[in-house]
C-alpha cells in the first residue's frame, strides 16, 4: 500500500507530500498521522532547516476524507476528532523552529486549505484553487481557518470566503494576501525547492524566534509585543549565526550560518 505522506530528504530541506492522489489527497486518520509525524521528524532532524509540503496529483488536499464509512454521521464528535488529529497538526506546524512553505499544487480544500495556510510562506501554482469548503456541507471552517483568514485577508473578505464557499483562483488569492507568490504549474515545486534551500542556509534560530514572535503578535497589546521582541532578540544575540552575520557584513564577505 502507498504511504499517506511521503518524506524527503534533499541536504537541509525535507519534502513532504500528501500523497492519497486517487482522492485529491483528503485527510484521513493515516494521512493525517502521517503527517503529524512528518512534521515532528523535520523538527527533530537538526540537519534539516527548512520544510516545503506539496500534494501528490493534481491537488494540494480537498479537505476531510468524505469518503469514509463514518463521515456526516451525528455518532461522530467532531470536536474531539478535531482537537486529536488536526489541532496538534496545525500547532506543531506554526510552532516548527524551521521555516515551512506550503507549494500548493492544486485545489486546496476546507481543512487542507487550512492545512496550506498554516505554512509561513504560502506558494500556489497558477492552477492552483482555494475553497472554505466547509458551510457547503454544514461544516463550519476549522483547523484554523477562523483564525488565519481574517489575519491574513482581513474581516470582509474572510467572512465571505467562509459563508459563500466559492473557489477561489490563484490570481484572486495572491491578490488579496492568501499566497505569497503564483509561479506557473511545472516551476512550482523547483521554486519552492530552491527557496527552501535558500532558507535552510540562512539563520534558523533566527526563524525559530521570528515565527514565535509573530505567532503571538496579534494577540498582543504594542508594550506586551515590545517586551516579547526583546526577550526573543535577546536569544537571537547570543547565536553563533549573529556573530557570524555581523562578521561577514564587516568583511564584506556572505556569511555562512550554521543555524546555531
Ligand atoms: O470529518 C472531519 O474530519 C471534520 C473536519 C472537516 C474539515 C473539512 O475539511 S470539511 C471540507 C471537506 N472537503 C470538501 O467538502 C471538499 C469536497 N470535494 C470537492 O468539493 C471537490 O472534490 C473539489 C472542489 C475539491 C475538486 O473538484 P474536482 O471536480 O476537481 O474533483 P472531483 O471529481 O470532485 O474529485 C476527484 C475524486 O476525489 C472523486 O473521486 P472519484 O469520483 O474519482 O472516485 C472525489 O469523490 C474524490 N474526493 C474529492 N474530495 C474528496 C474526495 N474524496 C473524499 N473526501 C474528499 N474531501
Amino acid at each position: 500500500m502507498d504511504e499517506p505522506v511521503l518524506y524527503r530528504v534533499d541536504g537541509a530541506v525535507a519534502t513532504v507530500t500528501l500523497n492519497r492522489p486517487e482522492v485529491l489527497n483528503a485527510l484521513d486518520e493515516a494521512l493525517l498521522t502521517a503527517l503529524r509525524a512528518a512534521v515532528a521528524r523535520a523538527g527533530e532532524d537538526d540537519t534539516v532547516r527548512a520544510v516545503v509540503i506539496t500534494g501528490a496529483g493534481r491537488a494540494f488536499s480537498a479537505g476531510a476524507d468524505l469518503g469514509v464509512a463514518n463521515a456526516g454521521s451525528a455518532e461522530v464528535d467532531l470536536g474531539a476528532k478535531l482537537r486529536s488529529r488536526y489541532h496538534p497538526l496545525i500547532l506543531a506546524m506554526r510552532d516548527l523552529p524551521k521555516p515551512i512553505v506550503s507549494a500548493v499544487n492544486g485545489v486546496a480544500a476546507g481543512a487542507g486549505m487550512s492545512i496550506a495556510l498554516a505554512g509561513d510562506v504560502v506558494l500556489a501554482a497558477a492552477s492552483a484553487q482555494f475553497l472554505q469548503a466547509f458551510t457547503k456541507i454544514g461544516l463550519i471552517p476549522d483547523a484554523g481557518s477562523t483564525y488565519f483568514l481574517p489575519r491574513y485577508v482581513g474581516e470582509m473578505r474572510a467572512r465571505a470566503l467562509a459563508i459563500l464557499a466559492e473557489k477561489i483562483l490563484a490570481s484572486e488569492a495572491e491578490r488579496m494576501g492568501l499566497v505569497w507568490k503564483v509561479l506557473p504549474d511545472e516551476a512550482l515545486l523547483p521554486y519552492a525547492q530552491q527557496l527552501a534551500t535558500q532558507l535552510a542556509a540562512r539563520p534558523t534560530r533566527a526563524y525559530a524566534l521570528a515565527k514565535r514572535a509573530l505567532n503571538a503578535s496579534l494577540g498582543n497589546d504594542l508594550a506586551t509585543q515590545l517586551e516579547l521582541e526583546a526577550e526573543l532578540q535577546r536569544a537571537a544575540g547570543h547565536t553563533e549565526d549573529f556573530r557570524e552575520g555581523v562578521a561577514a557584513f564587516r568583511a564584506k564577505r556572505a556569511p555562512v550560518f550554521k543555524g546555531r
